[in-house]
């Protein structure tokens, strides 16, 4: 799955002018991320009976909405990190003013990318459609890009759990459960299923924040590919500041395994999206009590 990915995005990114743009663009793009998202769209949608050309540029768009959305996070103005994905980031190879225009880049040539999709779709435009815009919702002013208005207003500030809550169910869960919710429209599936992908996505969503929270006072840098400690050092309210450790792993597995009921109750033709699922539960981080 990763591989026909990664064929698809090097077509729909394949350089051209300007250069810099366009390099800053697949800098991020192939910097080695887990393609967690698009797998799940895809998955969901080869699994409930579509097929992969009609998930795939759905799928490759919604890493190009993610990585866009790292790109930015890590800018000075927001959490300014140095490393994502083990590699520099956008801003320390390129400077600040490109990092933004490859963010911004990314994100329209989603939006091109699915539309165009949409055109050729024939009598399944209206799925498209609807796939195109679920995501664009969760990754808009009504999910991440709310989530992560909260997140830096939060900063050096204790916040309530409401508060922490609604951030984390936008600024990440709302793009994960978008990707599966959308694969499945994409593969014609009905109302009561959307659904059940939706919530169960919330679920994985807030299940695999917690995790990041986790991770980040657990793990190294060199680990994580990415600077540890780092809501720490911002000072950010996250479910383990708010909530302490033990509540944060106990809260962790209720919902992985409340994600994995509510994906186990639904007519798979194959493994792929519970294995997927299962394997972003893995491995609860268990050091530094
Ligand atoms: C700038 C509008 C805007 C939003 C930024 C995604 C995001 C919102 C911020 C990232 C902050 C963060 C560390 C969130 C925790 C969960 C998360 C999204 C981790 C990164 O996703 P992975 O692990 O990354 O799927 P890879 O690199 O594997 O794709």
């Amino acid at each position: 799955m990763i591989r026909i990915l990664n064929a698809e995005l090097e077509k729909l990114l394949a350089m051209r002018d300007p250069i810099i743009l366009w390099e800053a663009m697949r800098y991020s793009v192939f910097a080695g991320g887990k393609r967690l998202r698009p797998q799940l769209l895809a998955g969901a949608c080869l699994g409930l009976g579509g097929s992969i050309e009609e998930a795939l540029p759905f799928a490759c768009a919604v890493e190009m909405i993610h990585t866009y959305s790292l790109i930015h996070d890590d800018l000075p103005a927001m959490d300014d990190d140095d490393l994502r994905r083990g590699m520099p980031t956008s801003h320390k190879m390129f400077g600040q003013g490109m990092a933004i225009l490859a963010g911004d880049g990314l994100l329209n040539l989603a939006y091109e990318t699915m539309l165009a999709a949409c055109g050729s779709m024939g009598d399944k435009m209206g799925r498209g459609v609807k796939a195109a815009s679920i995501l664009a919702k969760a990754a808009g002013s009504s999910g991440m890009v709310a989530g992560q208005s909260v997140d830096i207003l939060s900063e050096n500030k204790k916040i309530d759990e409401r508060t922490l809550l609604y951030m984390h169910a936008n600024k990440t869960s709302a793009l994960i459960s978008a990707s599966l919710e959308a694969g499945g429209i994409l593969a014609g599936c009905g109302a009561s299923c959307a659904k059940s992908l939706k919530e169960a996505g919330e679920k994985l969503g807030l299940a695999f924040q917690i995790r990041d929270d986790l991770l980040d006072i657990t793990e190294t840098t060199e680990n994580l590919g990415k600077p540890a400690n780092s809501d720490l050092k911002s000072n950010k309210s996250t479910y383990v500041s708010l909530f302490g450790i033990e509540r944060a792993k106990a809260d962790y597995e209720r919902l992985s395994l409340e994600s994995e009921e509510a994906l186990g109750g639904l007519d798979w033709k194959d493994g792929f999206l519970l294995g997927l699922a299962r394997k972003m539960h893995k491995g609860v981080p268990q050091k530094a009590e």
